[in-house]
């Protein structure tokens, strides 16, 4: 019985393929499309199970050989620059290995990634321009030698660059082992060293472009974004975490190929499955348009003639570790293994030779079928687009590298591999330069340097190049925040409402409104940053298409397509990506946006610390504003949302200013400050500034204190009321623990002990100075006598010292070095608690009576007050002695 159903399921299999046969021939494949679309929604009406089925294709070439373009270069001409790209990429890292340094270096990425680089460069890639927007291309990081070598041809690099690849520091220059803008500033655009981010730097790339055309600050003449990454690398999360943004956002200036070699470091990246088909669910699930580019053109005829779909079937039953297994094997033991048991499929087979079977190439290396997914990707749909590209990891290394588990390791060749590969790619060369990876240099009126510099100069020049397009902006007025330095009188206020008005001025300003990018994860509520909703808009590519339920009130949810602010939603990889492609605008499209970019402080640098350093790399501008900040500040929240190190995660970027303000004054003077420096003296440094949500009346700027001082990090607030106590209290403060320290201070005043009170709005800042002193004084460039900014101040003081900060106590003992003996760092170390702000600062041992004991202990030390007396003040005070370490509780 059960024959019999399989006997007729069989002929109806025939009957309705033989129909739609006649159905594509007759009406087209348009129509036949439509058609079956509605068989399936039919289908499913009538309860069939056919929903997911749709997210995967067979497991061939999306685009049909029927469909493909002409191909318009000389394919010849073509493979042979490919391959003396190949060998000087290989020559390079060879090299560098008989140097015996250790220095390092990959060649079997290159060797997969080479064919489809070959082909966007001699017809896609193309240049800023008069008329064009200008292409982003983004390179595999381990694919570098091959970009070098390239830029190599283009006469761009010297042979000296290729001798000393991993050799930066060479004084006639060397090259960095991966993309790295900030070691090769007229080269590299954008780094992709760490895996994974530049996925998502990339998809925010394309939107900020789409943001400055929609808001009439770029004109609309094109400009894509290229992408290529791993396979291995999209098990990265950030990647295909925002893979919906970009298809919400209609990203059709996006292009990402991912490098289907089968492989990553250790070996297979899906042994067990398809990575393709995988990646294929997750990105037509999505909505992007997706282009698989499996097999070369060998395969087409066979295809062709595969009327009853047994060789597709055996080409998608087939696993990735068997695909890997091939690449190694001889053709005839291919052979055998893929048409086992099945005579059918073997029949098939049989037009071929072993060696066609072993040597058929697989898509990504076949320059038609690269270029036809490049074609239909480079049409603009409205869509993103992703290719997967099948390929072989250490294509053309031969048995070196080509296929195997360990070739991405791969550094070095044996003498006869490096020959046999010079052969293999027709490098005229002699065998003992061969072995020893001499460069290959083509004459400057060979065909190849000819052709390849033709198409160079047809898509507008050489890529990648980076330049610095903006011009300085004005340098602001010394008065243009005069408001805040006056202080806010009997009102309270937080530092946060003090930023977000400076954010309106900012914004209001006819000169420099439009380059402000407000950037929020969901938070601008907590920041009571709601008011700009109305004002700047949200930036939403499709305008509002409904009416927003808060329609009659002030503050509405305005979105518009030239809205301003970018409204990120809760992910933070996405809100730092736009700050990358905000603070990097000056130099990809000649326009100096400045970004503000506020964030709840902990889920800033703890959370995209890396994206943060790729920022440092990419010599991003702008300010990150780290909200809610301090541990015992933010109260109630707990362990995973009060922030005590935030500015020690930010104090390891070097080009990172990091402060930490009290006032209205200094927040708008380290503002004004850092936009001059970044927009108007081009200098390439970035901003953390903490602020808090905690409300005290804001004084005005002391007479005394000038702007400088609050730049450097240090300045006397207060000085005592009188200077009669041999007993002296310094008492150093910052953001919002200065009302600690002024509750304290009366405490210590009322003792009859006189205080100082410092402001601190950088330990960093104080800290970098005096290193660099130091530094000089070791190199003898400085005198010994010379003073650090810290020591200046505090040299000619008497007394003890005290600082007290909502961070950790390393962040107060940074200054250590430099300040007078009897110095005491108070600060939050350990986890948060959910309580309140009092409550923490006793628990967090930084409240003012802790402050006043910290001062107790160091005068009596001094011998300027007795035991007696700072025990009396812990029992008076209630301090509990035996108390529990909050670091380690
Ligand atoms: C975040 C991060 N983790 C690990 C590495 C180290 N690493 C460099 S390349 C690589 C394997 C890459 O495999 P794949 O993405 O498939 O690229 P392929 O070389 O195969 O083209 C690894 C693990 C890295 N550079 N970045
Ligand atoms: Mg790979």
């Amino acid at each position: 019985m059960a024959q019999l159903v399989q006997n007729q399921w069989e002929i109806e299999q025939k009957e309705w393929i033989a129909s739609l046969d006649e159905i594509i021939d007759d009406l087209g494949e348009e129509h036949t499309a439509a058609l079956i679309k509605s068989l399936r929604e039919h289908a499913i009406r009538r309860g069939v199970k056919l929903v997911g089925e749709a997210l995967n294709t067979p497991y061939i070439n999306t685009i049909n050989v029927r469909h493909q373009p002409h191909y318009p270069g000389d394919s010849e001409l073509e493979k042979k620059i490919e391959n003396i790209n190949r060998w000087n990429a290989m020559a390079m890292v060879l090299q560098a290995y008989d140097s015996g340094d250790g220095l390092g270096g990959h060649i079997a990425t290159y060797a997969s990634a080479a064919s489809m680089y070959e082909v966007g460069y001699n017809h896609f890639f193309q240049k800023k321009t008069a008329d064009y927007g200008g292409d982003l291309v983004s390179f595999q990081p381990h694919a570098a030698p091959g970009i070098y070598a390239r830029a190599f041809l283009e006469g761009r690099l010297s042979i000296e660059h290729l001798r000393n690849f991993r050799r930066e520091l060479s004084p006639e220059g060397g090259l960095p082992s991966y993309p790295h803008p900030r070691r090769m500033p007229w080269f590299w655009e954008i780094p992709s060293a760490s895996m994974g981010l530049i996925g998502v730097s990339c998809i925010y790339q394309a939107r900020f472009q789409k943001y400055l055309e929609n808001r009439g600050l770029k004109e609309k003449n094109g400009g894509k974004v290229w992408v290529f990454v791993g396979d291995g690398e999209m098990d990265e999360p950030e990647t295909l975490g925002t893979l919906n943004i970009a298809v919400r956002e209609q990203l059709d200036n996006l292009i990402l190929v991912v490098n289907c070699n089968l492989q990553r470091l250790d070996g297979p990246v899906r042994g067990n499955g398809k990575i393709i088909q995988e990646l294929e669910r997750s990105f037509l699930g999505a909505g992007w348009n997706v282009t698989k580019v499996i097999w070369g053109s060998e395969w087409d005829e066979l295809l062709e003639r595969d009327r009853d779909g047994i060789l597709v079937d055996r080409m998608n039953k087939a696993l990735d570790g068997d695909y890997q297994m091939y690449s190694v094997l001889s053709g005839e033991k291919v052979r055998s293994h893929w048409v086992k048991d099945n005579p059918e499929l073997e029949k098939l087979m049989q037009s071929l030779s072993d060696e066609e079977v072993r040597t058929i190439k697989r898509g990504g290396h076949d320059y038609k079928k690269i270029y036809a997914a490049f074609e239909k990707a480079a049409k603009p749909n409205g869509k993103p687009s992703v290719i997967l590209m099948k390929t072989i990891k250490g294509y053309g290394m031969g048995k070196a590298g080509e296929g195997k588990n360990t070739t991405h390791q791969k550094k070095n060749m044996s003498a006869q591999e490096r020959i046999d590969a010079a052969t293999r790619l027709g490098i005229p060369m002699s065998e003992d330069d061969a072995a020893k990876a001499k460069f290959y240099i083509p004459g400057d009126q060979s065909q190849e340097i000819k052709y390849l510099k033709d198409r160079r100069t047809l898509l507008g020049g050489s890529i990648p190049e980076r330049k610095e397009r903006a011009e300085p902006i004005e340098a602001l007025s010394l008065d243009i925040f005069s408001d805040f330095k006056a202080g806010s009188g009997e009102r309270e206020m937080s530092t946060t409402m003090v930023l977000v008005r400076i954010i309106s001025k900012l914004l209001k300003s006819s000169d420099l409104g439009k380059y402000i990018v407000p950037i929020i994860p969901d938070e601008a509520r907590t920041f009571g940053m709601d008011g700009l909703f109305r004002h700047s808009g949200i930036y939403q590519p499709k305008g509002q298409l409904y009416q927003p339920v808060d329609a009659d009130t002030l503050a509405y949810y305005r979105e518009s397509t030239d809205g301003q602010i970018l409204q990120e939603g809760i992910c933070e990889a996405g809100a730092i990506a736009s700050f990358m492609a905000a603070g990097t605008a000056y130099s990809l499209h000649g326009l100096p946006m400045i970004p503000f970019y506020i964030f709840y402080s902990i889920f800033g640098f703890q959370r995209v610390g890396d994206m943060i350093w790729a920022c440092g790399d990419m010599m991003c501008k702008g300010f990150l504003f780290g909200g809610t900040s301090g541990r015992t500040t933010l109260n109630g929240e707990g362990v995973q949302h009060q922030d005590g190190h935030s500015h020690i995660l930010s104090s390891v970027i070097p080009n990172m200013k990091s402060y930490d303000p009290s006032f209205a004054f200094e927040l708008a003077i380290i503002i004004r400050d850092g936009i001059n420096r970044m927009y108007h003296l081009q200098e390439k440094i970035f901003y953390y500034i903490t602020v808090t949500n905690e409300n005290y009346t804001m004084p005005a700027q002391p007479d005394h204190v000038t702007d400088k001082e609050v730049i450097q990090g240090l300045y006397k607030f207060k000085k005592s009321k009188s200077n009669k106590s041999k007993k002296k209290v310094h008492l150093l403060g910052s953001g919002s623990i200065m009302s600690q320290v002024f509750e304290a201070d009366k405490m210590l005043e009322e003792m009859g002990i006189n205080v100082d009170i410092w402001s601190v709005p950088s330990y960093l800042e104080l800290q970098r100075e005096a290193l660099e002193l130091d530094r000089q004084k070791i190199l003898g460039t400085s005198s010994q006598d010379e003073l650090s900014l810290i020591e200046q101040k505090f040299s000619q003081e008497n007394g003890v010292f005290i600082s007290v900060s909502d961070y950790v106590k390393s962040q107060g003992m940074c200054i250590a070095k430099w300040m007078p003996e009897q110095y005491h760092v108070l600060g939050t170390d350990g986890y948060g608690v959910s309580e309140s702000r009092s409550t923490l600062r006793d628990h967090f041992e930084i409240s003012p009576k802790y402050i006043v004991l910290a001062a107790l202990r160091l005068l009596e030390i001094q011998g300027l007050v007795t035991a007696a007396e700072t025990k009396s003040f812990t029992m008076t005070h209630d301090v509990n002695l035996n108390k529990l370490n909050p670091a380690i509780h």
